[in-house]
């Protein structure tokens, strides 16, 4: 009995903790798809780089194509003919808080390719971040390192030449599964005590 009320309860809070979300860069042109992410805190945000050679920074509203200070940063991720084997994950650490980000590379940022990780629906909207970006008078990247603020990852299938331009279901990087499983048993077990008072 106790086993089945675990199952259940595992089911059910993996179904609703720490999700991944795919981002796609570059594929439609100068583009962030989707441009504003609804996530969780704990849910992860994996950019997926198109050729030919795109970038992700972290921004501030006001400020969309210069880098925020201690913000991410992905470093350019070059491709030829295909999605890059290389992506780029960061884990939300507070939903409330808006996330922007801009790619760096020639006036990308100018042309559209910048979004948000919820962005709200009034105020400082993601409308009005695009909008800003094209009035922006330069495109600056961080001098941070690559991958700081977030973790680069090889993703070994499309090393091979296969998958790589799939539709098909975000990968998760080694990290946000290990985020993904941390979370799920810490659910998990809380679900558990709860169920058995
Ligand atoms: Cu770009």
């Amino acid at each position: 009995m106790q086993f089945s009320i675990f199952t259940a309860a595992a089911a059910l809070v993996s179904s609703v903790h720490a999700a991944n979300h795919m981002v796609v860069a570059g594929k439609d042109g100068l583009t962030f798809e989707p441009n504003n992410v609804k996530a969780a805190v704990g849910d992860t945000v994996t950019f997926k780089f198109w050729p030919k050679n795109h970038s992700v920074a972290q921004a501030a509203f006001a400020k969309p194509c210069e880098p925020l200070a201690n913000g991410f940063w992905s470093g350019f991720i070059p491709s030829t003919d295909k999605a890059a084997a290389t992506t780029f994950t960061y884990e939300v650490k507070n939903a409330s808080a808006p996330v922007w980000f801009y790619c760096t590379q020639g006036m990308h940022c100018q042309g559209g390719m910048v979004g948000a990780i919820n962005a709200p629906a009034s105020g400082n909207t993601v409308e009005k971040f695009v909008e800003n970006s094209k009035n922006a008078t330069r495109n600056v990247s961080p001098v941070s390192t690559a991958g700081t603020g977030g973790s680069l990852a090889s993703n070994g299938s499309a090393s091979t030449g296969s998958g790589s331009n799939s539709t098909g279901p975000a990968q998760n990087t080694n990290g946000a599964a290990t985020v993904q499983y941390s979370t799920f048993l810490a659910g998990a077990v809380g679900m558990v005590a709860y169920l058995m008072i």
